[in-house]
């Protein structure tokens, strides 16, 4: 990349980051937000209750006027195509080359750990058995990012990397596992606004995108309820085992955030059973759809090695690993959705992640588990 075209975009990162912080910062009065669900139970039961669809060999135009137009969640089961990363990398690969490192876990929300070599971790996590979704492990720590100062960060997100001296296995990987992996085949060439690339390409193995990192998890770990801290898109690529969880389409933001932090009525008393509406009648009928939005959707996810899911900007995600996981993240924001998502950020404000996980709230894992076993269920109840 030149000089000019390079110096273009970091204008543009930065004007669009100051651009965005006054909107939203004289818009924060109009912030509005429910502080408590009393109709959360009715309302995560008729929700829709989705799969997210998988697809293969899709074009940049079908993916983007069928899913991220549409802010509608999608896996691309071929994502990786064309990334030598998906012969190359394992728990084998990064303990060789990155093993004598020391690096600093989190837990479920993103709080930093304990210090620990990478080498000793990813021995102990690569052979742990796969659990199913809803078995949660607190015990063992995430390995998301490890940056280092704000200023290399910023080198890193302007392609300037390769100047950067720097301990931080995020870092240090980013820069040597460049020409293993390139922007999945799906995704737009150019015509970003985050980051920041109007004209040439944006090449997101040279240039850090925003919440870049290779993830390492343990059967059990947990990133539990949030919304991503700047409301972008993000593709979590799959390279290494099994990941399962959760979207919410932003209609149930409010009702899923209080339902995993305790502040929604999930009594039956209140609101009658929706799943069983077949057999309610009449004035329970017009209750039932009185509560009904019909925006409210769930989305559960199973992620594969191998795959890439489109998680759409701005809608709350839960995401538990199920077999010992190598992922790679970043968050992109296209030119074409910028109104939409700026308007919405006005509205909503920064992302947030919850206290709790939704997981462990069992109104809400009842709701998946008779949706995601419908059959398992009708055969326990004639049992
Ligand atoms: O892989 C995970 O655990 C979390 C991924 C995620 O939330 C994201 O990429 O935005
Ligand atoms: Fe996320």
């Amino acid at each position: 990349m030149n000089f000019f075209s390079n110096a273009r975009n970091i204008l543009g990162d930065i004007a669009m980051w100051a651009h965005e912080e006054v909107s939203i910062y004289r818009h924060n009065k109009e912030t509005l937000r429910e502080m408590e669900s009393r109709d959360a139970l009715a309302r995560l039961e008729s929700a829709e209750y989705r799969n997210v669809e998988k697809v293969s060999d899709i074009s940049v135009a079908e993916f983007s006027e069928r899913y991220l137009m549409k802010r509608e969640p999608v896996i691309v089961s071929d994502g990786l195509k064309g990334w030598r990363g998906k012969q190359i990398w394992g728990f084998d690969y990064f303990a060789r080359e990155f093993g004598e490192m020391s690096v600093q876990l989190q837990d479920a929300g993103f709080k930093p750990q304990q210090i620990v070599k990478l080498r000793t971790y990813l021995q102990e996590i690569a052979s742990l058995p796969a659990v199913e979704l809803g078995v949660m492990n607190n015990d063992l720590d995430y390995l998301r990012y490890t940056y280092d100062s704000f200023f290399k960060h910023l080198l890193f997100t302007w392609g300037l990397g390769h100047w950067v001296k720097t301990n931080s296995f995020s870092f240090l990987a980013f820069q040597r596992i460049q020409e293993h992996w390139c922007r999945p085949y799906f995704l737009p060439e150019n015509g970003y606004k985050i980051p920041w690339v109007q004209s040439g390409t944006l090449h997101p193995n040279k240039r850090m995108c925003q919440d870049w990192g290779l993830y390492f998890s343990a059967p059990g770990a947990c990133t539990r309820l949030h919304v991503d801290g700047m409301r972008t898109n993000a593709v979590l690529c799959q390279v290494e085992g099994r990941k399962a969880g959760w979207i919410f389409s932003a209609s149930l933001e409010d009702v899923v955030r209080n339902t995993a932090e305790g502040r929604a009525d999930l009594s039956r008393s209140a609101h009658q059973s929706l799943s069983q509406g077949s057999i309610y009648q009449g004035s329970m009928r017009e209750n039932q759809k009185s509560q009904r939005n019909d925006e409210d959707c769930i989305w559960q996810f199973d992620l594969l090695p191998g795959e890439i899911m489109l998680i759409p900007r701005g809608l709350s995600h839960e995401v538990h690993t199920l077999s010992p996981s190598i992922s790679l993240t970043y968050n992109f924001l296209t030119s074409s959705e910028y109104k939409d998502y700026l308007d919405f950020k006005k509205q909503r404000g920064h992302g947030w992640i919850a206290n709790a996980p939704i997981a462990a709230i069992p109104e809400f894992f009842l709701i998946h588990q008779r949706n995601a076993f419908p059959a398992n269920l009708s055969e326990g109840a004639s049992a």
